[in-house]
């Protein structure tokens, strides 16, 4: 049985190469797969307002790092990285990132 952390980890990849092959490109998620992915598995409010469904193309520009058009899987865990940081401040509060630079602003 795996743990709840290995099970998490398990979950994002699976859930990245369940959309990304959804067509020939199966390493990347094109910006339809990219679409499909947050409309079934971002339903929740508190993480909908960071990645907003009904503007796939611009939360695509802000995620597609080396600018190809699609997200690799460096791409994408960088994005979970960052709803895990958003969650985590919008339940803990912004005050102990404050100052503390890279990686603790709320984008
Ligand atoms: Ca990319």
């Amino acid at each position: 049985m795996a743990s709840k952390l290995e099970q998490a980890i398990v979950a994002i990849v699976e859930v990245f190469e369940e959309y990304a092959g959804k067509d020939d490109q199966k390493k990347q998620l094109s910006n339809a797969e990219l679409g499909e992915l947050i409309k079934a598995q971002i339903t929740s409010p508190e993480f909908k307002d960071k990645v907003d469904p009904d503007n796939i193309k611009e939360v695509m520009e802000d995620l597609d790092k080396n600018h190809d058009g699609e997200l690799n899987f460096r791409e994408f865990s960088q994005c979970i990285a960052g709803l895990a940081r958003a969650y985590y401040v919008k339940k803990h509060g912004k005050d102990k990132c404050q100052g503390k630079g890279r990686g603790c602003q709320n984008k």
